[in-house]
């Protein structure tokens, strides 16, 4: 398939030409790289109209059937929605372990003609995720997805990284953390723009009762930017609490298109991934690029013999190639 033509066949919404625009942003050869350059540059028109949401929590807490049923809530709530799914998973080491193994548990959306699913690329630097993941939702936004879910498991790094490439990020809880929510780190509560609580059914009703009154009274001591964060009671596996989830989010959302504030994120964030990806590139170019990698390795050399502190070696060779003197 030439350029032009998965371009097109992408705009078009067609799910084929999707897969492999996203396969080729993952693909790590040099020569791939240069057309997935291409693929984006010519896409970036068509992006920017998706609403995305980051949906956290950690290993059995209901992700998968959540999604599957949130998901399947909002595909019948407008039937001209279309929604896609990616899953950043930085300890999958195989690439389509995380959701593939599971679509058992996304029965509906795994056929749905609405809906694209797509694995985490997995293993690999943070960086290197980082990127196909944000480069995967552009094409996604291109192919005419209204709706991202961004799925992440609540481990360590990845909510972060996942918080800084959505629009409201929404953290599944388990109804008996007791103890554990005492030691929560204050920051992935801070990263929560909703708090469900999962599995408030059967015997674990009460239980989820009360983690929504502890999980309320825990975000008191978080300082909250504007009204508290709202945590919702939810049932994925009787599809309960899902409009609910859906008007919160909602409100949110407009609550921050008028104040200007979900702009504002957004463009923070790309200029963030810029920032981010000056850095990653300069490193990247300069260590296989001929014309520097002899320079490079010199300053490497510098480093690795403690001749040069590593940030004052970084600063003398970019300036050295940007010929901005010392
Ligand atoms: N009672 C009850 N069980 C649920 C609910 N949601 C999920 N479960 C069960 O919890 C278990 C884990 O659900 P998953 O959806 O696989 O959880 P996950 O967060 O995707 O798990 P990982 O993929 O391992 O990170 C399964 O046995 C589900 O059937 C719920 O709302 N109520
Ligand atoms: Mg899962």
């Amino acid at each position: 398939m030439d350029l032009n033509t998965l371009q097109e066949g992408i705009r078009q919404g067609q799910v084929r030409a999707l897969a492999k625009g996203i396969t080729l942003v993952e693909s790590t050869l040099a020569a791939d790289q240069k057309k997935a350059e291409a693929l984006l540059t010519a896409l970036m028109p068509s992006t920017g109209g998706a609403l995305k949401i980051g949906i956290s929590g950690i290993p059995g807490v209901g992700k998968s059937t959540f999604i599957e049923a949130f998901g399947s809530f909002l595909l019948n709530d407008d039937t001209s929605r279309r929604l896609a799914v990616l899953a950043v998973d930085p300890s999958s080491p195989i690439h389509g372990g995380a959701i593939l193994g599971d679509k058992t548990r996304m029965e509906e959306l795994s056929v749905h003609p609405r809906a694209f699913i797509r694995p985490s690329p997995g293993g690999g630097a943070a960086g290197g995720i980082s990127r196909r993941a944000r480069e995967s939702i552009l094409l996604m936004e291109a192919g005419g997805y209204d709706t991202i879910f961004v799925e992440t498991i609540g481990v360590g790094q990845s909510e972060t990284l996942v918080a800084s490439m959505v629009d409201v990020f929404l953290m599944l809880q388990m109804p008996n953390m007791g103890d554990e929510l005492q030691g929560m780190k204050k920051g992935i509560l801070e990263l929560a723009d909703i708090i469900a609580i999962n599995k408030a059914d059967g015997s674990l009703k009460e239980a989820a009762q009360r983690a929504k009154i502890e999980h309320e009274q825990a975000l008191k001591l978080v300082p909250a930017e504007d009204k508290p964060t709202p945590v919702v009671l939810t049932s994925a596996k009787n599809k309960e609490g899902l409009p609910e989830i859906w008007n919160e989010l909602r409100a949110l959302v407009e609550t921050w298109k008028k104040s200007g504030r979900f702009e504002q994120k957004r463009q923070d964030q790309v200029v963030q991934w810029f920032e981010r990806e000056l850095g990653e590139q300069i490193q990247a170019i300069a260590a296989e690029h001929p014309a520097y990698q002899g320079l490079f390795k010199e300053f490497e050399a510098k480093v690795r013999a403690r001749e040069l502190a590593p940030s004052v070696a970084a600063r003398t060779f970019i300036k050295s190639i940007l010929n901005v003197g010392q």
